[in-house]
């Protein structure tokens, strides 16, 4: 008797010190922290189906803000546990890292790859529900904040062969900021969960809207690449390895699908341990990308593709328009970095570069057509790698990318402020709004540059002949640092960059090209949030001495509406462009820091602005055309 109660208490005591600190279990408490209780029952079920037994995991968001996740894999045991004389299912959910999984080496690559938890789920739930079908019969047992609230209780029979687990909670909203769960971010996470583990069906259904998906990919990570083309085409047929041995008595798993594109000029990579994203890589990613390089650069030599005329080859070319997906599967990996998304182990190096340099070997031998393909585009890769080199040392030499020897451009009309931290560039389409900024700017901290036409399209464009093009030299001088690879953010000389364009198509395409720009060619401008977007009005609104500006039709009527008597006769002067409002109306409703709203530009996801970019610079104009029509857009993909 005093012996279970002393186990108890200390059982007690694990549940509270998550309750007290849920930041050290589940990383923080926010919407993050919240999903992340998600995460780890679908974890716990997915483990079910690496051990070969579930096939399907359930999710559904009740509406009453609780999670259900049902799976059919084995159950939660439910017989007593044999030191604690409790159900094995109220030891799991009551005891921090009992996930019950005995044997870890057994587990290590056919199951038992999470499971460091539902009892932290449990804990800071404020209920918890759990069902589990075996034996022949369905068994039920709840909690209250990690307590146990009704025992385990046999509640019907089941079909013999029957088996699954079915979690239910809600989350704490004494513990979370707030417990309004995500649809899409499950729906995302689920749709790399069945992208990462073929054949494995995940569903996904929102009580509270009645969305609802099934995610089922047969070929897996083959699957997983296509999605990561985005439509592009597939230069060689998408390649998968599939490796499972002991290193070391230690077993390892991998699994991979590899192929090019002349469609990106980057690599993408994505890389996994254990079905959970590296995002920083690590040890495997590097195996993998040496594996690649050394095959690669020895069917070079000879491949009828590189000339002798050619530069030699450099991993970065080879990798050029890889898209590949890497999914690691190991006992015990070492994560490193701030937030633990770099595998640090490095035996997942040499196991991955031997297994896909084998691989790989073999696959070169017998597909000479395909790898001449792919070192085709590895030579352009270098030559213009080469091109750009020479463009650089060009300028460089000319003093473009040094604004103090080269001077300012003469366009550039200069604010007299020398101290950067207050200074503002207006980036202006067109002389004549070029013209009515000058008048309307305060000279003392804001500078004007106006741009002539069209800039140049710096993705389609080499660089040499974008470091050529007038405009863009200008607008490199004026603001000091220099481009990629050699920016100098010391040498910013405005804090803020404003593009000011017209509210119309070709406003909207010319802030494209420069926002093209400034995320290839001067991108910790961008990270650093010194990017901005002037948003000027489309209409005035006037009567009898009131002046009120509207952004957009929507907000025009309201303005007509709230702003005026119901039948005064309002005048409405609709701008064309900003070359149609006086100084006046451009420092009152685009510049004047106190009355006008920016929009600042951010990049929320590399991923999602290349993919973006790509979109509107590249060679499909139909999308392009619809999202610089749909000038919100930028606010809502652009703006953070
Ligand atoms: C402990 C041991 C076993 C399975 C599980 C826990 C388990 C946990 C969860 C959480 C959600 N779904 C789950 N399914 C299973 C192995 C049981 C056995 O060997 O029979």
């Amino acid at each position: 008797m005093s012996d279970y109660r002393a186990s108890s208490i200390s059982v007690l005591k694990g549940l509270e010190g998550v309750r007290r600190r849920p930041a050290m279990y589940i990383g923080s408490t926010d919407v993050r922290g919240l999903h992340h209780l998600v995460w780890e029952v679908v974890d716990n079920a997915v483990d079910e189906h690496l051990a070969g037994i579930a096939t399907e995991i359930r999710v559904r968001v009740l509406d009453d803000g609780g999670v259900e996740v049902a799976d059919d894999g084995r159950g939660i045991p439910v017989e007593l546990h044999p030191d604690e004389q409790r159900p094995a299912v109220e030891v799991a959910l009551t005891t921090l890292h009992a996930g019950g999984k005995f044997d870890q080496q057994a587990y290590a690559v056919s199951g038992g790859l999470h499971g460091v938890g539902v009892s932290v789920v449990n804990a800071l739930s404020t209920r918890t529900a759990v069902e589990v079908t075996r034996d022949g019969a369905r068994h039920v047992i709840t909690f209250s904040r990690g307590d146990l609230d009704q025992a385990l209780e046999r509640v019907g029979k089941a079909p013999k062969r029957a088996h699954g687990t079915t979690v239910t909670f809600w989350p704490d909203d004494e513990i979370f900021d707030t417990v309004e769960i995500d649809y899409d971010r499950i729906a995302q996470r689920l749709r790399e969960t069945a992208l990462l583990n073929a054949g494995l069906t995940c569903v996904l259904v929102d009580d509270r809207t009645g969305r609802s998906e099934t995610l089922h990919f047969a070929d897996g990570l083959k699957d997983f690449v296509t999605e990561l083309l985005h439509g592009r085409e597939p230069m060689v047929d998408v390649l998968t390895i599939h490796d499972q041995r002991e290193v070391d008595g230690v077993p390892m798993a991998l699994d991979l699908a590899l192929t090019w594109t002349d469609g990106f000029h980057d690599e993408r990579l994505r890389s996994y341990v254990n079905v959970v994203r590296t995002a920083d890589g690590g040890t495997h990613e590097e195996g993998f990308r040496r594996a690649v390089t050394e095959v690669f650069k020895d069917a070079s030599k000879t491949s009828r593709a590189l000339t002798k005329k050619d530069p030699a080859l450099v991993g970065d070319d080879l990798r050029e328009g890889m898209v590949a997906v890497v999914s690691l599967k190991m006992a015990d990996p070492q994560f490193e970095g701030q937030t633990k998304g770099r595998l640090g182990s490095s035996s997942a190096r040499s196991y991955v570069q031997q297994v896909v340099g084998d691989h790989l070997r073999a696959w070169v031998r017998s597909n000479k057509s395909q790898v001449n393909k792919v070192v085709a585009r590895a030579v352009l890769a270098a030559r213009s790698r080469q091109a750009a080199k020479a463009a650089r040392a060009l300028t460089r030499r000319k003093g473009l990318l040094d604004s103090q020897s080269a001077g300012l451009p003469g366009k550039l009309a200069d604010c007299t402020s020398r101290n950067p931290s207050e200074t503002e560039l207006y980036i202006v389409e067109g002389d004549s709004a070029g013209g009515s900024s000058k008048m309307a700017r305060d000279r003392h901290t804001q500078a004007i540059l106006p741009l002539r036409g069209k800039v140049l399209n710096v993705e389609k464009a080499q660089l040499r002949r974008v470091l050529k093009n007038t405009e863009i030299q200008a607008l490199i001088k004026a603001i000091g640092c220099g481009v990629d690879p050699e920016f100098d953010y010391d040498k910013l000389r405005y804090d803020k960059i404003i593009l000011m364009a017209d509210a119309d198509i070709d406003g909207g395409h010319i802030t494209t090209l420069l926002l093209t720009f400034f995320f290839r060619l001067m991108r910790p401008l961008v990270d650093g949030g010194h990017l901005y977007l002037a948003q000027p009005p489309l209409y005035q609104l006037r009567h009898r001495g009131k002046v009120v500006y509207a952004m957009s039709e929507a907000e025009r009527e309201v303005a007509r509406r709230q702003e005026f008597r119901a039948n005064a006769n309002v005048d409405v002067q609709r701008f064309k462009g900003l070359g149609e409002m006086d100084a006046e109306q451009l420092w009152a409703t685009t510049m004047d820091p106190n009355r006008r709203t920016l929009l600042q530009v951010g990049v929320p996801d590399a991923e999602i602005a290349d993919e973006l970019f790509d979109l509107l610079m590249g060679s499909s104009t139909a999308p392009r055309r619809d999202w610089i029509v749909d000038k919100a857009a930028f606010a809502t993909n652009l703006d953070v």
